[in-house]
């Protein structure tokens, strides 16, 4: 039996949906696992991505591509599996602060932490802390995720973590910030858990959150 893994992978790396579509396709036909060519072939392949952007080695519309061939595969094999078989890395609610209509690198961000197996919980842009505190009551999240792009709406990034004081709920979930403006002096000025650079190292710090 051909090995498509090393071919999905690579085929994720450089963002070829079609042929990403079509070997996964291919291995299915051919009695592979469902779980196992998420795990050996379409994740593997956007962990590389998520390393070489990182390293300034790959750009944000390369890193779009791979993210979209990888889903296209993902599309094809999640309905062959039972959701208790993909254990999750645990769920992250992610959103854009109040004011701010930015979103690509949260997106980005997103896509990153999904296919380091997270389940993340998308509320969208301009959200105000009653947002966050709503989905942290519905979905109850391990770690939030807060971006922001103007240093006019880093401020509300504060006001969701005070009000999740005032609700009990600030040691339930830890608190990770990020978006051009922020640093990690900033996160540590608003008592945020963490702070990171970019979506291949928010993936890391999700992961250091919940150890
Ligand atoms: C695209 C863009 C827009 C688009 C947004 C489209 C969209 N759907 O997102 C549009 C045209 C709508 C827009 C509007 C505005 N924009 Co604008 N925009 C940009 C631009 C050019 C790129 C931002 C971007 O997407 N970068 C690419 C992504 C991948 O990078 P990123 O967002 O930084 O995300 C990475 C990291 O920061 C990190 N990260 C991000 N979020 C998070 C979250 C967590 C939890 C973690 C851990 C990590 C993390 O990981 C990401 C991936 O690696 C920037 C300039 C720039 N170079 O940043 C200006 C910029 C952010 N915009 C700016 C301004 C002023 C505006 C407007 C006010 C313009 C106006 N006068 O109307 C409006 C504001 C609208 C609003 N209320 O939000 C200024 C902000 C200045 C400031 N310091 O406050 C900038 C810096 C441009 C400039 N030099 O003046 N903008």
């Amino acid at each position: 039996m051909p090995n498509y893994y090393e071919e999905i992978s690579q085929n994720v790396i450089t963002g070829q949906l079609d042929r990403v579509k079509q070997l996964t396709q291919q291995a299915i036909g051919a009695g592979n696992n469902p779980v196992e060519i998420i795990n050996q072939g379409l994740i593997p392949g956007m962990s590389v991505v998520g390393a070489r952007f990182k390293a300034g080695q790959m750009y944000v519309p390369e890193v779009l591509m791979s993210a979209r061939a990888m889903n296209a595969g993902m599309d094809l094999v999640k309905p062959l599996i039972l959701s208790e078989d993909i254990p999750s890395a645990g769920k992250v609610v992610l959103g854009t602060v109040k004011g701010d209509l930015h979103d690509i690198g949260k997106n980005l961000v997103g896509m990153m932490l999904e296919s380091a197996g997270f389940t993340v919980i998308n509320v969208g842009v301009d959200a105000g802390p009653e947002k966050f505190l709503q989905s942290i009551k519905e979905h109850q999240p391990g770690v939030i995720g807060m971006s922001a792009l103007l240093t006019t709406t880093m401020l509300a990034m504060k006001d969701t973590i005070e009000l999740l004081k005032e609700e009990g709920l600030r040691d339930k979930v830890k608190v990770m910030i990020g978006g051009a403006p922020i640093s990690q002096d900033f996160a540590d000025e608003i008592g945020a858990d963490g702070f990171a650079p970019d979506a291949g190292s928010a993936a890391d710090l999700c992961k250091k959150l919940l150890a």
